[in-house]
């Protein structure tokens, strides 16, 4: 029986898998590194130890670290989450070694599925679909363009110890094929260190379709249906929705019943995952076998009615399955988006830092929000570390059909609010807008083939979110009358007037544009005489009692909206539109430019390429000191001054946010 469970992981992860134990009545063990030492799910936990320094390779990636804690709290067991060390199987046999349950499958299971080539090798013996192709040992050119030719162009060239989409070449023709086969093998080799490559029949937009399996530690074995994880970026996952849409019965059982072939195969234990790439005529092909539990395993949750964490518990506690395959059905339908602190107008570039302002929305039986960052009204939230995937929250909504679940996704969407890191909530929201998203028509080039529609030039604000931030700033003073109370004090609106006269300006200034709004009083109105740019708008204003959020009616359209203010920037959310805005704010304190006074700083975000000094060494003004990488150019960090190295707070490899300070000088 598990009592106590350590969970080597940190973030939205740790606090989800906390939450089961707590359910379950079992003890929580947290790990966090110096970053996370304020982190929600420190908090959480029933017990915490620190593993040393924010980065990964010093902290949530040491297994010594973390077996050391699980024998110092007495832990019976081990959850890895996603990522760090979930499907490292030296750590599931150091767990195992040290009398500490791997919640996982065995590692021989982890070790089968690690390389490509050899997973395939499994899975053909399995009589799993593969993809038409060559993956064995022979690597001679002549005999691979031979192979290349049987197959039929066009053909991918993949590299057997790649992954994640690394090291793949697309060959059109014969023509084309030994030259890319020679890049593929010296990028494979650079990369990887193995050479080693496979080909395939390459297939155009296929589908990402992929298989929860479940199995206990007696065989038995089931498929908890499919999650269909196409709306992809970069390998990214952006989206992912149980069931997949527009899947017929009758591949569903074929997929989860080769799934379940797979698993069988490599002796699985616990939440597995098959990957498969489906084609436009439904046919399916074996791409990789996930050895952990996935980060978009809600959805699936959602559909079947399953605790995931809770069925590995057991599972891990030797228990049989509580359910047959015929005892499974699917219930409506359920979409996650994952929230993200980066910035889709600037490449996606992940950001970081503190976040001023969270508001997600209220949980319910259609919505499920999975966070490790807190809410926090009024600002000093938590903040997105740069040592970690700056992933702010995943939102899933489920609903009776999928275009139910769309809706009850938009409404969460339209309630959620991240002030300080720039996120990806607009294009989230564009997203679930998309008619060809709507119509379930999804693969995995997607985004790419709607980047037009998802990512369309920035536009100036509108004056209605220019007549809608004034009411906002008017409301922060809480002067403005609301239309029910005609005839209160509150009416005599002079009580903001400024310079003596009886309007006030307000000044914006967006991407070189300048925007004025005036607001006067007139005696005894209730509403507010507007005009933005100069042309009047009639408007009527109520706050609501409870949320930040007001009403108000502008030319006799009605508005919800959100202002927030913080120095000159203002957030604007209404009616899942989002707009930021610049406020010359005439009492905004104007923050000087050079604040980064005398620090050393990185210019942008970016990952550290070079330190070209050691701790103590004298340097010269203008010598170089730190080069960092940013939107594919190097920075270097030259020394203001004669000096002495005192401090080096980045290492090569570290990502680092703009203003992190490198290096302290003497
Ligand atoms: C493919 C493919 C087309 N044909 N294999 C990308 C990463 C790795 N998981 C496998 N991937 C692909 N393999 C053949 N024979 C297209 C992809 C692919 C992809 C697959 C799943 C999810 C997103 C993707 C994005 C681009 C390419």
């Amino acid at each position: 029986m598990i009592k106590k469970i350590l969970i080597a992981n940190r973030g939205e992860i740790a606090c989800r898998v906390m939450r089961t134990c707590q359910r379950l009545g079992i003890k929580t063990v947290a790990v966090y590194s110096e970053a996370d030492a304020e982190a929600l799910f420190v908090e959480i936990a029933d017990e915490a130890y620190p593993i040393g320094p924010a980065a990964a390779r010093e902290s949530y990636l040491v297994a010594e670290k973390i077996l050391d804690v699980a024998k110092r709290s007495g832990a019976d067991a081990v959850h890895p989450g996603y990522g760090f060390l979930s499907e490292n199987e030296e750590f599931a046999e150091a767990c195992e070694k040290a009398g500490v349950i791997f919640i996982g499958p065995p590692p021989a299971a982890i070790l089968a599925m690690g390389g490509k080539s050899e997973a395939k090798a499994l899975m053909e013996k399995a009589k799993v679909p593969l993809v038409p192709g060559y993956h064995g040992d022979k690597q001679e050119e002549k005999f691979l363009a031979d192979e290349a030719a049987k197959i039929g162009f066009p053909v991918l060239i993949k590299a057997s110890a790649g992954g994640g989409g690394k090291g793949m070449r697309v060959v059109e023709n014969a023509g084309q094929f030994s030259e890319q086969l020679q890049g593929a093998k010296r990028e494979a080799k650079a990369s990887f260190g193995d050479d080693h490559v496979l080909i395939e029949k390459y297939l155009v937009n296929p589908r990402h379709v992929e298989i929860q399996v479940f199995a206990d530690k007696f065989g038995n074995t089931v498929y908890l249906f499919e999650r269909d994880c196409s709306i992809q970026r970069r390998h990214q996952k952006v989206l992912e929705e149980a069931p997949a849409p527009g899947l017929s019965e009758a591949t569903r059982k074929k997929m989860g019943e080769a799934a379940v072939a797979a698993a069988k195969a490599i002796g699985y234990v616990g939440a597995g995952t098959v990957e498969f790439l489906l084609d436009a005529s439904e046919n399916f092909y074996f791409m990789e076998m996930n050895t952990r539990l996935q980060v978009e395993h809600p959805v699936t949750e959602y559909i079947t009615g399953l605790d995931l964490v809770e069925q590995q518990i057991r599972a891990a506690e030797g228990h049989k399955l509580p359910f047959t395959q015929a005892d499974l059905k699917i219930n409506g339908h359920a979409m996650e988006v994952r929230l993200y602190a980066e910035d889709p107008a600037n490449n996606f570039l992940p950001g970081a830092g503190q976040i001023k302002y969270l508001r997600f929305p209220t949980e319910s039986d259609a919505v499920r929000i999975d966070t490790g960052v807190r809410e926090a009204p009024f600002g000093d939230g938590d903040t997105i570390s740069i040592h970690y995937d700056p992933m702010i929250a995943k939102i899933i909504a489920w609903g009776k059909d999928r275009d139910a679940a769309i809706a009850n996704l938009k409404g969460a969407l339209d309630q959620t609010l991240v002030t300080g890191p720039k996120t990806n909530l607009v294009f989230l929201r564009r997203l679930l807008e998309s008619p060809d998203f709507k119509a379930g028509k999804v693969n995995t080039s997607f985004i790419k083939n709607h980047e037009a529609e998802l990512l369309p030039a920035k536009q100036p604000p509108s004056d209605t979110a220019y007549a809608l931030a004034v009411l906002g700033l008017l409301n922060d003073r809480d002067v403005l009358p609301s239309a029910q109370d005609a005839g209160s004090p509150w009416n005599d609106l002079s009580a903001w007037r400024i310079a003596g006269g009886d309007t006030e300006v307000f000044k914006f200034e967006n991407d070189g544009k300048e925007a004025v709004v005036t607001v006067s009083s007139k005696k005894g109105f209730a509403t507010p005489q507007l005009t933005v740019n100069g042309k009047p708008v009639s408007a009527t204003f109520a706050p609501a009692m409870y949320d930040l959020s007001f009403d108000a009616k502008l030319d006799g359209q009605q508005y919800n909206a959100v202002v927030l203010h913080d120095g000159r920037d203002i957030t604007l959310l209404h009616d899942g539109h989002y707009e930021e805005l610049n406020y010359l704010d005439p009492l905004a304190y104007e923050s000087s430019d050079n604040e980064t006074d005398g620090k050393l700083t990185a210019p942008m975000p970016g990952k550290v390429v070079a330190v070209r000094v050691q701790l103590g060494d004298a340097v010269k003004k203008g010598q170089p000191l730190v080069i960092v990488e940013a939107m594919k150019m190097e920075h270097t960090i030259i020394s203001p001054a004669d000096g002495i190295v005192e401090k080096i707070h980045a290492g090569v490899g570290d990502q680092v946010h703009e203003k992190y300070e490198l290096i302290s000088l003497k």
